[in-house]
């Protein structure tokens, strides 16, 4: 008697928890189903743009300073896919604008970069001194 008592005492809490669980998991199938469904392959990478882009960090590639009113190298040959990397170290800002490609300002100290994705040659200046010249030629 008293055993017969104590077993269902245990066996239905247990029996409610499967319930739980069993009801738990049908509604996370069907919850997570249609986006599983969405979440389909998207390329992934992206094709590289033709066009050179800024961006301010520095990395791997070539650096030019700007030193007293010059480019030093002015003239620089690198491989497509290069980031060149304008350092200001003069007292004045500067910027590297050629055709495609602007880095902006340039203060003191700064950095700029411009990633050159297409061979070409760039001849660029600075828009605030335009006697600055240089150079890049990618291959
Ligand atoms: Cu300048």
């Amino acid at each position: 008697m008293g055993n017969l008592l104590t077993d269902r005492a245990k066996v239905l809490p247990l029996l409610a928890v499967m319930v739980v669980i069993a009801v738990g998991a049908t509604l996370i199938i069907l919850l997570t189903k249609p986006s599983s469904d969405s979440a389909g392959p998207t390329g992934g990478g992206g094709a590289a743009t033709a066009q050179p882009s800024v961006d301010g960090g520095a990395g791997k590639g070539v650096k030019i300073a700007i030193v007293n009113f010059k480019y030093k190298p002015p003239n620089l040959t690198i491989k497509q896919g290069t980031k060149v990397a304008w350092t200001d170290e003069d007292s004045s800002n500067h910027t590297a604008t050629g055709k495609g490609f602007d880095t902006g300002s340039i203060n003191k100290g700064q950095t700029r970069s411009i990633t050159f994705k297409k061979p070409g040659t760039y001849k660029y200046l600075c828009s605030f001194h335009p006697f600055m010249h240089g150079t890049i030629v990618v291959r």
